[in-house]
């Protein structure tokens, strides 16, 4: 009964009048115009963005949306490093290796793992959103719950466009903003885009060149490590405190091998000792895993164990 009260909300939920201060979309929208004037966005790019936009029901929706029971990390990972997954990261690495070699080289990144994170994030640039920047943005901007951070997002979006990277109408990403073949925030656009192929633009929709050199200039800059891998599955003793299965606890290897952990296959760990955690996304009872530096130079891109693990697995797979 409450889903169904919830549904029907959603459905007649008069959406041009209902902001949390109080202000019709439309009123909201001739305030923000002048405020993107006032933050230097040209008048051209304002009419051309902005000119008629309506708030999209659906972003609203899934804004305030609760999250669903959550997924194990077992089933999370059939779904992000499948069979299917890893052969076309695979055929990706072959068909773009030159430019993929390229950017190792500029950026100190391994290729598989720009791969990988193409991979998880849109599906090798096949699934990078259907909505359009602007609206979601502004959307989100409007309705309240953290319209501070979305208004900023949305004024370094009309940036974007100002500067003559992407026009409005082609500037495609998530519900929540995230852009491209890479899924990059406006911010995280000013932070790390990299023109890859001199043209004079940042393309992170359409030109593969930019969306390798941005994804390695993120995790460069968010300090990867050349020399490391990202970490690997262990097998943890019976005795292991299961307080300690965190990446918030930073030890030496050595510190690990002290206390059990071995390798997956029951031999010890190798013998390079460098900072590292142990992360146990479905609890000790799932698959255990030393992770170091480089998986938390991963979670600076997306705060998840889920995620960081898996891009560091389809990055091996890919590599295999
Ligand atoms: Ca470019």
């Amino acid at each position: 009964m409450i889903k169904f009260l919830l549904i029907t909300m959603l459905v007649f939920w008069p959406l041009t009048a209902h902001a949390k201060n109080g202000q019709t979309f439309e009123a909201w929208l001739k305030g923000f115009r002048q405020e993107a004037l006032e933050n230097g966005i040209s008048q051209t790019t304002i009419d051309a963005a902005l000119t008629g936009i309506k708030p999209l029901p659906k972003v609203i929706e899934l804004d305030r949306k609760q999250p669903e029971h959550k997924i194990t990390f077992a089933k999370y990972k059939q779904n992000v490093v499948n069979q299917q997954r890893i052969n076309e990261g695979r055929r990706l690495l072959t068909e773009n290796r030159t430019q993929l070699k390229a950017v190792e080289q500029a950026f100190g990144v391994p290729a598989q793992y720009i791969v990988a994170l193409w991979g998880i994030e849109t599906n090798f640039g096949t699934n990078t959103g259907g909505f359009k920047v602007i609206d979601s943005l502004a959307t989100l901007a409007w309705e309240g719950r953290r319209a501070t951070f979305f208004k900023t997002e949305l004024l370094k979006a009309l940036k974007i466009i100002d500067q003559g990277h992407i026009t409005a109408a082609a500037m495609k990403g998530s519900w929540a903003g995230a852009m491209g073949q890479n899924q990059f925030m406006p911010s995280s656009f000013f932070n790390f885009a990299v023109d890859g192929n001199n043209d004079g633009r940042l393309d992170i929709w359409n030109t593969k060149a930019d969306v390798f050199a941005s994804t390695a200039n993120y995790l460069s800059k968010s300090g990867w490590s050349y020399n490391q891998r990202w970490g690997r599955r262990v097998q943890l003793p019976k005795t292991f405190p299961k307080e300690m299965a965190t990446p918030k606890i930073v030890k030496p290897v050595s510190y690990w091998k002290s206390l059990g952990v071995k390798d997956i296959s029951g031999t010890d760990l190798p013998p390079d000792n460098f900072n590292a955690s142990i992360v146990a996304p479905d609890g000790l009872g799932g698959e255990a895993y030393i992770v170091y530096g480089n998986y938390q130079t991963i979670m600076a891109w997306n705060r998840s164990t889920y995620f960081a693990t898996s891009v560091g697995l389809l990055a091996d797979a890919i590599a295999r």
